[in-house]
């Protein structure tokens, strides 16, 4: 459907359109439509923005991205249909990979995220199914050997919890991208962006352009004196803050 520009909530009414039309290619689930609506208002409630503590999250997950040996972005349907171009360039700019990984398992699917993936410029990706995460049954946990199983730090948007935990229990450093900041997810994460995959992805491209110049020690010490909790938290307090705001 055509959105008219000038409608009050035209960006989130596109951000819909264009999860819609992954589900018609074939890229996203059904599910992820539910998935979204959940994402949906938890942006709702944080008043559609990336909060200081988010922008926080996001230049530490950067400088963790960084400081990895091998860094991969996993990508799902979800994250295809919004902002493939941009995963793209964050994984050029970071020089991480990328590998298809989807809840839902499907092999076509997989696959049309691929060749969607290629289509737009994506030169590092992983595209074998040859290893299992450990302690994931079926095909839920199915990996590229050389991929998120060989990363030691994984940047995964829109997760599963079970998902999120097995990689944390594979020694992996966990860089979530989470709008819920209830979710085993974004607890179980290293660090979690609360923040919508549409502006927390742009933003880190335009992040590893500002840490440029810092040395290695120094990113180190940005990780280390992050704490996740207490983002997690603050997510939380602005969201009750903005409810008691709106009246
Ligand atoms: O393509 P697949 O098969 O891998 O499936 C992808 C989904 C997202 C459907 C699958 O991983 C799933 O069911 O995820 P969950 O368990 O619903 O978790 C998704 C989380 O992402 C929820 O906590 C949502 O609030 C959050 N979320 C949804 N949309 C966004 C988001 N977070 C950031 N940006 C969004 N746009």
């Amino acid at each position: 459907m055509e959105i008219p520009e000038s409608h009050p909530r035209y960006r989130s009414l596109l951000l819909r359109e264009m999860v819609a039309r992954g589900v018609e290619a074939g890229i996203t689930g059904q599910i992820g439509l539910i998935a979204h609506g959940r994402g949906e208002t938890f942006d709702y409630l944080l008043g559609e923005r990336t909060i200081p503590s988010a922008r926080q999250a996001e230049a530490v997950g950067v400088a963790a991205l960084l400081l990895a040996d091998h860094p991969v972005i996993s990508v799902n349907g979800n994250t295809a249909a919004l902002v493939a171009d941009d995963v793209i360039t964050l994984s050029d700019t970071l020089g991480a990979g990328i590998e298809v990984n989807i809840f839902y398992h499907s092999e076509e699917r997989r696959e049309q995220i691929i060749r969607y993936l290629e289509k737009r410029g994506a030169t590092e990706l992983y595209v074998m199914s040859d290893a299992q995460i450990p302690g994931l049954t079926h095909n839920r946990g199915i990996v590229d050997s050389h991929g998120i199983y060989a990363a030691d730090t994984v940047l995964v948007p829109l997760e599963d919890g079970d998902r999120c935990s097995a990689l944390k229990k594979m020694g992996k450093t966990v860089v979530a991208i989470d709008l819920n900041p209830l979710s085993r997810t974004a607890r179980t994460a290293d660090v979690t962006i609360v923040d919508n995959i549409v502006r927390a992805v742009p933003n880190m491209i335009s992040i590893v352009d500002e840490l440029g110049d810092m040395t290695e020690l120094e990113l180190q010490r940005m990780v280390e004196d992050y704490d996740n909790r207490r983002a997690l938290r603050d997510a939380v307090e602005e969201i009750a803050a903005y409810l008691q705001e709106s009246f």
